[in-house]
């Protein structure tokens, strides 16, 4: 018997850690004017320093890119089992000599997770009768075997992702709406399941051109998810979110906050860019 306060005994041990998962951080920067013309450069080799992705400070995965338009100059994106890891980066440029030069303007928390949307293996099959494909079929058991093989790897990116390597990247906070006429959560599992598969189908086909990485950020942020998109070229971005408008989980059911668009970049050429000299 538990004394009263107590915790039961078999919990696990307090951590800042997650039980799966990345903790992820997007954080964006305005440059400063400097007027009187003061020197960056050393300020330019510590930047360089705090966001060296082999360095030994740097989290799991660290993306750095400019941002078009006013509202940010240019936008780190860090993920890392740690929260505090991810935390000591944008302390470490305010408390470098840029860190006068750098103000944050927008930030967003969450975490990665394998969304209860995504087909166990039983689903995925009764997905692929519902479609038409019998089980007797002999296209239906190779589909599901490759889709068995497919999920452990899929799962694994969804949680620690790589970042591809493409020079575009989009990132908006997203909600699920909850208005009387369109309320998500009121919808039981297997309606909003049908229709995630409606939206899994329509994003399937950016395979190759937009890669997507949806973290959580219920309880974290003040929006429900974020959505990050790599694109290859800049067109697939506006395609993807113009046609995934139309799948009725965002048509009707789906808001969103402001947009931010970049350019990949190393901490390099992004000093030269933003004149950090
Ligand atoms: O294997 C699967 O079937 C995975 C299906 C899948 C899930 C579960 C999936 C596929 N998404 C899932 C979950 Mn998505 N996604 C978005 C946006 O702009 C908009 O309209 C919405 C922003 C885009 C662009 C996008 C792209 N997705 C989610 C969730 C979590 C829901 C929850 O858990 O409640 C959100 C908020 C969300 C939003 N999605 C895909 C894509 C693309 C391109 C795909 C297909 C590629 C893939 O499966 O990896």
């Amino acid at each position: 018997m538990n004394r009263p306060g107590r915790p039961p005994q078999d919990l696990p041990d307090p951590t800042t850690k997650l039980a799966e998962g990345w903790h992820c951080l997007h954080i964006y920067y305005r440059v400063r004017p400097n007027p009187k013309g003061v020197s960056l450069l050393a300020g330019r080799e510590e930047l360089i320093k705090i966001l060296d992705p082999e360095g030994p400070a740097a989290p799991e995965r660290l993306h750095l890119s400019v941002t078009s338009g006013h509202r940010a100059d240019f936008g780190i994106m860090l993920m890392d089992p740690d929260p505090l890891k991810i935390d000591a980066i944008p302390q470490a440029i305010r408390m470098s000599s840029l860190g006068e030069f750098l103000e944050p303007v927008y930030s967003f928390v969450s975490i990665s997770e394998v969304s209860e949307y995504v087909p166990a293996i039983e689903q995925y099959a009764q997905r692929l009768q519902q479609e038409g494909t019998a089980p007797d079929d002999p296209s239906y058991a190779a589909k599901v075997k490759a889709y068995e093989q497919r999920l452990p790897m899929m799962n694994k990116q969804r949680l620690y992702p790589d970042f591809p390597d493409w020079p575009v990247i989009c990132f908006y906070p997203m909600n699920k709406i909850r208005h009387p006429q369109a309320n998500w959560y009121d919808l039981p599992f297997s309606e909003r399941s049908a229709l995630m598969a409606e939206h899994a189908t329509s994003g399937i086909k950016f395979a190759g051109r937009v890669s997507q990485l949806i973290t959580a950020s219920t309880g974290f942020d003040d929006w429900e998810w974020g959505v990050t998109l790599w694109g290859r070229a800049p067109e697939h971005i506006k395609e993807i979110v113009y046609t995934m408008r139309f799948d009725k989980a965002s048509a009707r059911y789906a808001e969103f906050g402001p947009f931010y668009i970049g350019y990949t970049m190393t901490t390099a050429d992004l000093c030269d860019h933003l004149r950090l000299t």
